[in-house]
């Protein structure tokens, strides 16, 4: 098996590279920093994955997607006269020209460009910032407006259909592979109350209700890198799961890793807390940067899918946790049901303030709107 440091050097970095570490906190691939020395002394970081086979079992497709996707957005960063280096993912190709690498035994490594003077936030600092992601999500999904959704490959199939995982929910029930089962009744039920909401947005989809978009369907906080002098969204990250959905997902999955007063594993439950005044910030922003496009139906459903994408997100950790934590990296036992129980809290009270939210959100349209008109 090759070393670490023999895959970086198959890239066609600048300079020799001197140190492959971990870096960040992603569940999903396994993620290095390479730090590479230019003959002239500087140095250069690059980003350098391995993607996780067990999610992600077609990586070709989920590449070739990647290729697609990152270029569409070179050209768009460079029409709007942006700096590509910086607001757009750009893979770094082998020495040999091939886009990625694929191991003899079928492991998949790529490598991008280290956008260097930005940090992955966990939580936000303040509304502002976290204002200026969704306005990054929102934007990201107004700019593929014009790429073929029907082009992409399906990554990982029915990503965010809710009641498909629901469905995988009871067969992780009923199979108890890891014996867990017994220590979390109130759990279980917390879900299985909660079963007819689940496919609000896909029957919206499939009756066509509301418009298919190209969406980034992991729009987690830390998938934007924010820059952190000026503590504005710079690039939205972790392009894996760029597939045909919904514009509801994404904001619906900013709202639920974003607007908690906690982190996403944080174990003392009286820490967290939905917190309206960073729901207000994100609905303003997502809408600012999604534009003109969004129909009635989609804002009417914003508030809904909010909950919805919580729900599903507490579902698949408390799936995974009866598993045997297969998914999720995880770093203790407890850790996919910790992950569970803070979604759960946050659903609870999001339940309770739906209609304020409701009213939060169409306040949001309105002065996105009058924002847009003001500018014509
Ligand atoms: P995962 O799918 O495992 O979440 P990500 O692609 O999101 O993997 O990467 C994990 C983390 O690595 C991010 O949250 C971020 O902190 C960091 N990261 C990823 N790409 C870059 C990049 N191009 N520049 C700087 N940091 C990055
Ligand atoms: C995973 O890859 P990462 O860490 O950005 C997951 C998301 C979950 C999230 C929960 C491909 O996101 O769907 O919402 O964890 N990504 C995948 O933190 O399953
Ligand atoms: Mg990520």
């Amino acid at each position: 098996m090759k070393m670490l440091s023999d895959i970086a050097a198959l890239f066609a970095f600048e300079g020799v590279c001197f140190d492959v570490s971990p870096y960040g906190n992603g569940h999903i691939n396994d993620t290095y920093a390479a730090s590479c020395r230019r003959g002239d002394g500087t140095a250069v970081r690059y980003i350098l994955q391995k993607l996780n086979p067990y999610v992600f079992p077609d990586r070709r497709g989920l590449m070739r997607n990647m290729i697609a996707v990152t270029e569409f957005l070179r050209r768009s960063v460079l029409q709007r006269g942006g700096d590509p280096e910086r607001e757009c993912l750009n893979l770094i190709p082998l020495k040999d020209g091939s886009r990625y690498y694929e191991s003899p035994d079928g492991d998949v490594w790529r490598a991008t460009q280290f956008i260097e003077n930005t940090d992955a936030y966990l939580v936000a600092d303040d509304a502002e910032m976290y204002k200026d992601a969704g306005r990054a999500f929102g934007e990201f999904v107004n700019g593929l407006a014009g790429f073929d959704a029907t082009s992409l490959f399906e990554v990982i199939p029915r990503f965010h259909d809710t009641a498909n995982r629901y469905n995988t929910f009871e067969a992780a029930v009923k199979a108890d592979r890891a014996g867990r089962l017994v220590g979390v009744p109130d759990e279980v039920r917390f879900v299985t109350d909660r079963k007819k909401m689940c496919p609000l947005v896909t029957n919206a989809l499939a009756a066509g209700e509301i418009p298919v978009r190209v969406t980034h369907n992991d729009t987690k906080l830390n998938n934007v890198l924010i820059d952190v002098d000026t503590k504005k969204a710079v690039c939205v990250i972790d392009l894996d799961t760029v597939m045909a959905g919904s514009m509801l997902y994404d904001f619906g999955d900013g709202v639920r890793a974003g607007c908690s007063t906690a982190k996403e594993d944080e174990p003392d439950l009286d820490k967290v807390h939905f917190d309206e005044n960073l729901f207000r910030a994100y609905a303003q922003g997502f809408l600012d940067g999604l534009g003109d496009g969004v129909t009635e139906k989609e804002l009417a459903l914003m508030a809904k899918s909010a909950v919805l994408m919580t729900f599903e997100c507490g579902m698949r950790f408390l799936t995974d946790y009866l598993d045997g934590d297969v998914y999720f990296k995880t770093a203790y036992p407890e850790h996919n049901l910790v992950r569970a129980r803070t979604q759960f809290r946050m659903v609870e009270e999001m339940e309770k303030l739906l209609p304020q939210m409701e009213r939060d959100v169409a306040q949001a349209a309105k002065a996105a709107r009058e924002k847009r008109e003001k500018r014509k």
